[in-house]
């Protein structure tokens, strides 16, 4: 057991002594120095508190013989989780013991507890973020992270650490890029997970994900992950919370990157020991985030579809089409409504679709791509057209009423069809400036 361990991080001199292997002794505490020197694995972007973050040493341990590379990081987000810890850095080193892998072990913690000396008693490096949250504990703890390959897992040991060999499989087969655990395809034992996490939360998130972003997952909320470092790299990270699971899954379809799913067994927390996730709370930070990252569902297609809805609307009016009933002034309103409302929907989705497409280096969508093409000359002409239309029409409703000595005009669906017009006209050439800024923007 001893000289297997020395295969690991810890192996210069007789680390056997000192760190990884089962019942040794604590290693050193060692100066913080030792670990400023290590180069994170990139430049956290996106975040000014993550950009401020520091290795802060006296916190933290490094292991001994730190220069040589392992294969594996396991890294570990906990906050208060002493009843567990131990075990669950156990199995891990279990398990890549078995496949015979080099490793490190990263404990990101935020706990008031024993999860700390825990987790260093057992040769494990324990970083503390300098705020909470389970996705900032991991985002902080990747900076430190040297292994080729990334083991996301909870301290709580509801996922067994010993099914670690079945996730790494496609990766070391290069079959794929992130492995994510699936816990509904494979077993939950009784308490293990609240039913409206099983059957209302999960799957809602998970159906989302699947529909907005092709994700093809069946657990989208399974934290029991492995991936490469290139993966990694190429997934620009962010969320801070819970939705950094979602965050992950979004980013890697963004970047191309091939997921698979592996049928886990999910167990119950150990007696006392509390859940960190709050069900409404952090269920719709999921929501907002899935649909902050899809500009084309929230506002694009909708969009589109009011305008369509609302040209239909009035032309049906105008024209005084019978389709069972006889549409009249309000089909007209409602029309000239949707119109607006849509075309509203649209400029905002083509202003954020331009804003994440560059900052995630993605390709705009084609409905973005077009609206880019109205530049403010073409803006101002299209737009003065509409408005000089919609004016138009206006003046000859005033002429009726002057020459009807001011009397109250009959309501005409020709009214609503004249105001959205300018409205509309309006808004393209006023929208057109802001949206050109957007696209120079860097
Ligand atoms: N460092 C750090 N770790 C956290 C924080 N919040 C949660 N964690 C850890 O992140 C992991 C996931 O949190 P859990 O409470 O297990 O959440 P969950 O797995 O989604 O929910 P359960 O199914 O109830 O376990 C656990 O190991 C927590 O200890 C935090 O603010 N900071
Ligand atoms: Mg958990």
């Amino acid at each position: 057991m001893c000289l297997r361990s020395c295969r690991l991080l810890r192996l210069k001199a007789a680390p056997c002594a000192k760190g990884f292997g089962t019942g040794s002794p604590p290693p050193p505490e060692r100066s913080w120095s030792h670990v400023a020197k290590r180069r994170p694995y990139r430049k956290i972007r996106h975040d000014s508190t993550i950009e401020e973050m520091r290795f802060r040493g006296q916190e933290s341990q490094s292991n001994e013989g730190a220069d040589i590379k392992p294969k594996v990081s396991v890294v570990i987000p906990s906050l208060n989780e002493e009843k567990t810890i131990g075990r669950v850095i156990q199995k891990a080193k279990e398990a890549l013991e078995a496949m015979g892998l080099s490793y490190e072990i990263i404990v990101a913690d935020n706990s008031t507890d024993r999860t700390p000396e825990i987790a260093r008693s057992m040769g494990a490096i324990v970083v503390t973020p300098d705020r909470k949250g389970y996705g900032y504990a991991y985002l902080y703890a990747f900076r430190y992270v040297r292994g080729d390959i990334i083991v996301m897992a909870d301290a709580d040991d509801t996922y067994d650490m010993r099914e670690l060999p079945k996730l790494l499989q496609p990766l070391l087969e290069n079959k794929a890029d992130i492995v994510i655990c699936t816990r509904l395809k494979g077993k939950i034992l009784k308490g293990a997970m609240p039913w409206h996490h099983r059957y209302i939360g999960n799957p809602l998130i998970t159906w989302l994900l699947n529909k907005f972003y092709k994700v093809g997952v069946s657990d989208s909320q399974c934290g029991f992950r492995v991936f490469t470092r290139q993966a990694l790299e190429r997934l620009s990270l962010e969320a801070t919370g819970m939705e950094f699971a979602t965050d992950m899954l979004i980013k890697a379809r963004h970047a191309g990157l091939r997921i698979a799913e592996i049928p886990i067994t999910y167990y119950p927390r150990a007696e006392g020991a509390t859940s960190k996730l709050k069900s409404f709370r952090d269920g719709w930070r999921h929501v907002e985030y899935i649909l902050t990252y899809t500009p084309k569902h929230l506002y694009l297609y909708p969009g589109l579809a009011l305008i369509t809805l609302g040209i239909a609307l009035m032309t049906i009016a105008l024209v005084n089409a019978k389709i069972g009933y006889s549409p009249g002034v309000h089909t007209s309103i409602t029309g000239g409504m949707a119109t607006i409302i849509g075309y509203n929907l649209l400029l905002l989705g083509a202003i954020a679709d331009l804003t994440l497409a560059k900052r995630l280096k993605l390709q705009p969508h084609p409905i973005t791509q077009m609206i880019s093409k109205l530049t403010p000359p073409k803006a101002i002409a299209i737009g003065t057209l509409l408005i000089l239309t919609g004016v138009a029409y206006l003046i000859t409703l005033v002429i009726h009423w002057i020459e009807s000595g001011y009397r109250q005009l009959p309501l005409r669906g020709e009214n609503a069809l004249a105001l959205a017009m300018t409205t509309i006209g309006l808004q393209i050439i006023t929208s057109a400036f802001f949206f050109s800024y957007t696209k120079n923007n860097k």
